[in-house]
């Protein structure tokens, strides 16, 4: 790729990677496929549930889109495979007042954004990354993809959605990390803005 198109995919205070870091704040929870669940609820008509060979079966879709982490690091041109967020919350119904999600792995993190955030054709629950099935350091056997928004909206070992009617911060937005995580605006940190 010729360097002025990478430098302009490269947001402010970012500096591109070949590599791919690992980074969480927890172990890596084992995968077991036969007890495995995904689970929408919360805010929504129906609470809905897959199994893991349910999920695989669900139709997919292949999107390629950047990473950018908060910590400055970015890659490009990652290829995803996966479930589109929409119509996981579509098969359960978001209520009419249902305006934001919190996506949940089987630890206690978490992370929020509003669901027209979530409601972008590059939002995957994507479970291969480059062709190859996404690996456990990397979240597998599912993570969310936000591309769009720094990479710690992008939970790792997905296991649910819920639904809500207000805003709720996730786990390092409540620890000072921005509620938006654009990185394009740079919103790193909440007190840069106070928010
Ligand atoms: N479940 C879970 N998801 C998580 C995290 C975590 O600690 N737990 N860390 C986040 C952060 S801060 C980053 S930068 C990315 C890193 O993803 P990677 O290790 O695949 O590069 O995962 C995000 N998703
Ligand atoms: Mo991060």
């Amino acid at each position: 790729m010729p360097a002025a198109d990478q430098a302009a995919r490269t947001p402010p205070g970012q500096h591109l990677t070949r590599g791919w870091p690992i980074l969480h704040a927890e172990g890596i929870p084992p995968f077991d496929p036969a007890s495995w669940r995904f689970r929408v609820t919360g805010a929504v008509d129906r609470t809905v549930e897959w199994t893991w060979d349910e999920f695989r079966a669900l139709p997919s879709a292949t999107v390629t889109s950047d990473i950018h982490c908060v910590t400055g690091w970015s890659k490009l041109d990652n290829t995803w495979e996966g479930v589109p967020f929409r119509d996981i919350v579509g098969a359960a119904g978001p209520t009419a007042a249902a305006t934001h999600a919190l996506i949940e792995a089987p630890s206690a993190y978490t992370a929020n954004l509003p669901l027209e955030a979530l409601d972008d054709d590059d939002v995957l629950f994507a479970w291969s990354h480059d062709g190859e099935p996404l690996p456990p350091e990397h979240g597998g056997p599912l993570r969310l993809v936000v591309p769009k928004r720094y990479f710690w909206k992008s939970v790792k070992w997905a296991v649910g959605v819920r639904l809500l009617e207000r805003d709720v911060r996730g786990y390092w937005e409540e620890r000072g990390y921005h509620n938006d995580a654009d990185p394009w605006a740079e919103q790193r940190y909440a007190w840069q803005e106070g928010r």
